[in-house]
């Protein structure tokens, strides 16, 4: 049997030594024999408190006695696991020689209550306790007796050994990650032979030198990629360095002057090699389809993306597009009915590709419907002109009849987006059997699941231009007029009016609309706004402020706006105007008290990567959006403010924005 410190609780007479000589000096002879009777007062109650306390314990320590006869109190004192025994208020009574050995003098010497060791012990069966360098599971028992009287059993297990082996196997797990040098054509094309080799040799021994601090194992494959094995901790490293080996690479000199760059695809928390690696190749695809110079980790939560911040070059093939075309050829061989749909809040982008795949549809002789959302549909003139024209007054239906056409052979076409959410009709498209999506969006995290056709091509300008492409090679030669208007409106639209995002494929496919008749004057005239819209973006384009130099923000101050997508969008477009802005971005709050976002850039900042932060956020390097559900205007102002940071922060160093 111990007991605790003895006389701790009398400790407290101490101050009554002071308190008496000070008395004695200052005070009169009257005040004297009160004060003395007072102090007497004060001890005689403390003992009486320590005596009955004191009672307790020695009641609930012969409890104890008398619950064990002497062989088994002597087996539970040299019981080789660690016991404490505890009143319900968690004052400790009795602990074994094992205890005392767990603990160790120091800790043991400042334990008064077993709530020091873990402050819901009493609450819980099982807890887990650390102390020492030591982990343990507490297993509780309680133990009543007499009326009211409870008693607190602990057990202790060891699971110090099980902890460790338990973060080292968190730590060892395999990691596969899929490295490829995603320029490597441009960088090599047209150097000699010697100097390729030199410039690759170098890439070779830079990735080497950095796989081998991490312990891994790394496989030059063919060309530009590479299979690298490594464990969770090594990429915990990575993580924290954000894959400083794509900065590396980038700053690399080569002869032809262009910097290679990296694209990594990792799978991590996979059951086995094979699932790492499938993820691993599932990743690489995402961070290159969202432009390559960036990493994709797919942990078991989703993916993480680190970089991205290179301006992506152009790098369009036109093999792709004929591999596609055929493809698409075969599938529509196998329907009858194609229903083509694009985002909500439809622009002339969508609207033009989805009139062009009406047209290479209704030329090989299938019934081709455009699901339109008058609601929310932002294409105006457009989309009434074309209603307006006999040949095309019926490509039109709503949602609701769009059910209707719902079959075995029907194929529904997603064009201008990849993700199911923000399409036109989700509910059409979870139903349909087949889809198709054409998008030049850079590819987000919520993609459309697995469809039969995907032709995804972020270097394009617009879909329009992809849609434009697909014409010549599925022998569409001949439309009316109205349809390159449409077709051209989305190029002029996605590309403000061939100044960004343009590269040769888009002034070639704008050649063969002009060829077929499309009228500049009237596609300009699509982009006329009406009055109320024009005053709209003025006062957005009013209220404009400088943030960090380079960011221009502006907001419509209040909530319950009607619909000022239009104008917010494009009050964002002209905001690039203002001398020293990279970015620009508008915020309004609508009917529902949701705050929408659109973002521009000119390319160097990635309004993508900003807005992606908020939850609905998403779309292009140069163009994106995002909405703060049920988030005031303020609010979400502020929030966008906190994102530009975090974007600036990762920025890579030597980046002008900094
Ligand atoms: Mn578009």
């Amino acid at each position: 049997m111990k007991r605790l410190h003895p006389f701790l609780d009398r400790l407290s007479y101490l101050f009554l030594i002071p308190a008496g000589i000070f008395a004695g000096l200052t005070a009169e002879r009257k005040i004297w024999l009160p004060l003395c009777i007072l102090f007497a007062l004060c001890i005689i109650a403390n003992e009486i408190r320590l005596f009955i306390s004191t009672r307790r314990k020695k009641n609930l320590a012969h409890a104890i006695v008398d619950m064990l006869n002497m062989t088994s109190q002597k087996r539970l004192v040299d019981f080789p696991v660690p016991i404490v025994i505890s009143d319900e208020k968690g004052i400790i009574l009795w602990y074994n020689e094992a205890f005392t050995d767990a603990t160790g003098e120091q800790t043991l010497l400042a334990l008064h209550n077993v709530r020091q060791l873990n402050k819901d012990i009493l609450e819980q069966r099982i807890s887990d306790l650390r102390f020492d360098g030591k982990c343990y599971s507490a297993y509780m028992d309680c133990y009543r007796f007499g009326e009211q009287n409870e008693m607190f059993i602990f057990y202790l297990f060891d699971t110090t050994e099980h902890h460790l082996l338990k973060r080292e196997y968190k730590r060892s797990r395999p990691v596969v990650a899929h490295l490829m040098v995603d320029n490597y054509d441009e960088v090599f094309t047209g150097l000699k032979e010697t100097e390729r080799s030199n410039a690759m040799a170098l890439i070779d021994e830079t990735i080497d030198q950095w796989a081998q601090e991490s312990g891994g194992i790394l496989c030059h494959g063919e060309r530009e990629r590479y299979l690298f094995v490594f464990e969770n901790r090594a990429l915990t490293e990575f993580e924290k360095t954000r894959f400083d080996i794509m900065d590396r690479i980038r700053n690399m000199q080569t002869p032809s002057k262009l910097s290679p760059t990296l694209s990594i695809g990792v799978g991590a928390d996979a059951e086995s090699f094979a699932k790492a690696e499938e993820a691993a190749r599932g990743a690489l695809d995402m961070a290159l389809s969202r432009g390559g110079d960036q990493a994709a980790v797919k942990h078991a939560g989703g993916y993480t993306f680190y970089g991205g911040r290179s301006t992506a070059g152009a790098r369009r093939t036109r093999v792709k597009t004929r591999v596609i075309a055929n493809a698409l050829s075969e599938h529509l061989k196998e329907i009858d009915t194609l229903l083509i749909m694009g985002h909500a809040y439809g622009d002339m982008d969508c609207l033009g590709a989805a009139v062009g795949m009406a047209r290479i549809a209704i030329q090989r002789g299938l019934e081709a419907k455009i699901i339109v959302d008058e609601d929310t549909d932002l294409t105006g003139r457009l989309l009434q002109d074309l209603r307006a024209d006999p040949s095309h007054a019926d490509w039109f239906i709503n949602r609701k009849e769009a059910a209707e056409y719902l079959g075995k052979r029907t194929a529904v076409v997603v064009v201008d987006t990849h993700r199911a959410d923000s399409t036109v009709a989700p509910e059409i498209l979870k139903k349909a059997k087949t889809v198709y999506v054409i998008d030049h969006h850079r590819k987000g995290v919520d993609c459309i699941e697995e469809p039969q056709l995907l032709y995804q091509e972020p270097y394009a300008s617009s879909t329009c231009e992809m849609v434009t492409e697909l014409f010549q090679y599925m022998d569409v030669y001949t439309f009316p007029p109205i349809e390159a208007n449409a077709l051209l409106a989305g190029i002029c639209l996605d590309t403000k009016n061939f100044t960004i995002r343009t590269n040769t494929c888009t002034f070639d496919a704008s050649a063969t609309l002009r060829k077929a008749g499309a009228d500049t004057v009237a596609v300009k005239q699509y982009f006329q706004t009406d009055m109320e819209t024009y005053r709209n973006k003025v006062k957005f384009v009013s209220a404009a402020e400088l943030y960090r130099k380079h960011f221009a923000i502006a907001h419509l101050p209040g909530e319950g706006h009607g619909n000022l997508k239009i104008a917010a969008a494009q009050a964002a477009d002209e905001m690039l105007s203002v001398d020293g802005a990279k970015a620009s971005f508008t915020l309004f709050t609508d009917k529902n008290g949701n705050t929408n976002i659109s973002g521009r850039s000119y390319g160097e900042v990635n309004v993508q990567l900003i807005l992606e932060k908020f939850k609905n956020g998403g779309g292009h390097l140069t163009m994106a959006g995002a909405l703060a559900e049920k988030t005031g205007v303020a609010e979400a102002k502020e929030q966008l403010m906190a994102y530009i940071d975090e974007y600036l922060a990762e920025a890579l160093p030597g980046n002008p924005l900094k």
